[in-house]
């Protein structure tokens, strides 16, 4: 079962993984170096099965990402809470005011001057996906804002015009600006291939927390497959996921002692239901995920 290599990291990690302080001061188990590939034809998708994974939820993400927002404000109205912690974390060490999570994430939600100002994450993903900065410089010696550049939409034309390219890469890290970003990308660079009729994916992630991460990231990794694959008229190939610092954070045992418990079962799929006019027209309705009848969610708390 293609599930097996994520629950045999998990294993090796928990038992041989360099265990160290992290940045968050939970502490984790730590590999660096790992690998998994996934088999994405006729529909196949590397959702896990031994716990239930909210699919929608990293879809709404993957959507929004799209959209070139890195303003919460839009997640949260859609009851989607995976990005609170960290604005709601900033909130409390500048303005200074000891708010509740729940609290801060509804006047997010019912005050748009107040979500500008305390709900964005700093230029990430959504920013440098598809308007990574770039500048002019003028004859006088001083620089001007030039066009930001779209590399989504470049990948897919390049994946067009010229599908032998090497260099289909779509970047996250921007290190002039990682200084502005409440979390510096995890899910860095994600780099196209095509062969034959298949487009294949391959995914460098510089840190991964393999138990509440990794379950979306490659989620999403392949769901930007198969649109990019739609768009482009070729079909899934192989997803290639790639980690360096690829760990489990001390205060899972639980869920990992759970989740080791369990047996892979089933092969979910996603259909698209519309092929829309272009990588950024896709809806949350366009997808269906069928087969899918996963084990029990499993909580664990996200290190901030
Ligand atoms: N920090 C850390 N330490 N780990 C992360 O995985 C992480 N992920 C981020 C931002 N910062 C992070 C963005 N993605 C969850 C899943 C993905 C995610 C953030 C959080 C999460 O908590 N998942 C839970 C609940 C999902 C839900 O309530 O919708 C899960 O059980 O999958
Ligand atoms: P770091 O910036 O100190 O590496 O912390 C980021 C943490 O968030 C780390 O545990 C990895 C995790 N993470 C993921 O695994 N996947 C993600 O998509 C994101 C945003 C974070």
């Amino acid at each position: 079962h293609y599930e097996q290599q994520y629950l045999d990291l998990m294993q090796r990690i928990w038992r041989e993984g360099d265990e160290r302080r992290d940045r968050t001061g939970i502490g984790t188990r730590s590999v660096f170096g790992a690998s998994l590939r996934f088999d994405m034809a006729d529909g196949a998708m590397p959702l896990l099965t031994t716990k239930r994974v909210y699919w929608k939820t990293a879809t709404r993400e993957m959507l929004w990402f799209l959209t070139g927002d890195t303003n919460i404000r839009p997640l949260v109205l859609q009851g989607v809470k995976i990005w609170n912690e960290w604005p709601h974390a900033r909130y409390v060490k500048e303005a200074g005011e000891d708010i509740a999570l729940d609290e801060f994430v509804q006047r997010i939600a019912e005050d748009e001057t107040f979500a500008q100002r305390w709900g964005d994450l700093g230029p990430v993903y959504g920013k440098q996906w598809v308007d990574w900065p770039t500048y002019r410089y003028r004859k006088d010696g001083l620089f001007e804002p030039g066009e930001g550049i779209n590399q989504v939409a470049e990948v897919v034309e390049s994946l067009r015009s010229n599908p032998g390219s090497r260099r289909h890469i779509i970047e996250g890290w921007n290190v002039a600006e990682l200084d502005r970003m409440a979390l510096p990308p995890c899910h860095k660079t994600y780099q196209f291939h095509v062969a034959g009729d298949r487009l294949n994916c391959l995914l460098y992630q510089r840190s991964c927390d393999v138990a509440l991460g990794l379950p979306f990231n490659l989620w999403s990794a392949a769901l930007l497959a198969r649109m990019i694959a739609q768009q482009v008229d070729l079909e899934p190939g192989e997803l290639v996921w790639m980690g360096g610092d690829t760990h489990l954070y001390l205060n899972h045992q639980h869920l990992i002692e759970e989740q080791l418990s369990r047996e892979p079962r089933g092969h979910p799929t996603l259909a698209i239901k519309r092929r829309p006019p272009t990588i950024f027209d896709y809806r949350i309705e366009d997808f269906e995920v069928r087969d899918y009848t996963p084990q029990g969610p499993i909580k664990a708390p996200v290190a901030v």
